[in-house]
């Protein structure tokens, strides 16, 4: 078996429970060698992310809500005391009030707004700022974002605004960091049915539709995106930069 980030430590932000792509990413890492921290947001994903892990061997996990600047900085210092060096940064946190995601667009309250943007951009922006200071080897940082960024999906609403931004921060961060030899990249993942997907109107039928009209006649899996991460993660992305990767099937790449 291959150990393409045997040594490296990685943070992973975003684990809920086993549907998360976040657990998807840390199980395609850790089966490359990597050494993963875990953040979780609090007492719930706490539980659930200590049975998942309780077969991978003593693992870090730290609570950390994104929305506090003083969880972000504990944690950060927690890690450079206790590793000293960060690898690998995988950012996989969003956020809307389920009321924006059901009302109309224009519909959205400044709250809502601020919300969203605050916990599914900023926090990608200022984990950046802490994860760049302990890359002192050079590093890899991704974060995953959705096609509603650059298309309307009805009801993504606040959502595909916010994701605009992040592929944009992915952008300008890439440009600050790629002398220290940091690489920062996004996954444009296809739907998946995670708790994140919970709820949404007619989500099954999303999924069908993509079935049906992407070239690989079928929905993406964890290990589609397990494996991307891992190419991302690794030194075999070592020219790529500042880059959105469509992990849908292909199905971005159709008309009608
Ligand atoms: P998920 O619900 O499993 O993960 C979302 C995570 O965000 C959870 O672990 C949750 O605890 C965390 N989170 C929310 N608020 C937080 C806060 N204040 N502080 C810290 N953590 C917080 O769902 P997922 O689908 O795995 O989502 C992961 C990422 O993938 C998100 O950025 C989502 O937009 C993106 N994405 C999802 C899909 C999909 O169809 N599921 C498609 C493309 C992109
Ligand atoms: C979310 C809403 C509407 C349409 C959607 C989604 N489609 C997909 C998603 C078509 C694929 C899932 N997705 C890509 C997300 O980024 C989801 C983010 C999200 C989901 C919720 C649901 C529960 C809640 N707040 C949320 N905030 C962000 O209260």
């Amino acid at each position: 078996m291959s150990q393409l980030l045997k040594g490296k430590n990685i943070l992973i932000m975003g684990v809920r429970n086993k549907w998360s792509i976040a657990w998807g990413i840390a199980q395609a890492a850790k089966a490359q060698g990597a050494n993963l921290i875990f953040t979780y947001l609090g007492d719930r994903e706490k539980e659930s992310l200590q049975k998942l892990t309780s077969g991978m061997g003593e693992i870090d996990a730290y609570k950390c809500d994104v929305s506090s600047d003083e969880d972000l900085d504990i944690l950060f210092s927690m890690i450079k005391s206790k590793y000293g060096v960060l690898h690998g940064l995988v950012h996989a946190i969003a956020f809307a009030k389920s009321e924006d995601l059901q009302d109309t667009f224009v519909n959205t309250s400044k709250d809502g707004f601020i919300l969203a943007m605050d916990i599914s951009v900023y926090s990608f922006i200022a984990a950046v700022k802490r994860a760049q200071a302990l890359m002192s080897e050079g590093g890899s940082i991704l974060t995953l974002t959705y096609r509603g960024s650059v298309k309307v999906s009805p009801g993504y609403n606040i959502m595909g605004v916010a994701k605009a931004a992040l592929e944009a921060s992915v952008r300008y961060a890439s440009h600050e960091l790629g002398g220290k030899n940091i690489r920062i990249n996004a996954i444009s993942a296809g739907p998946i049915k995670t708790m994140s997907a919970k709820g949404i109107k007619n989500f099954s039928d999303i999924l069908a539709l993509v079935e049906e009209k992407a070239p690989l006649k079928r929905n993406v899996t964890l290990e589609d995106l397990g494996k991307t991460a891992v190419y991302l993660l690794s030194d075999l992305s070592s020219g790529m930069t500042g880059e959105i990767l469509h992990i849908d099937a292909g199905y971005n790449i159709m008309g009608v």
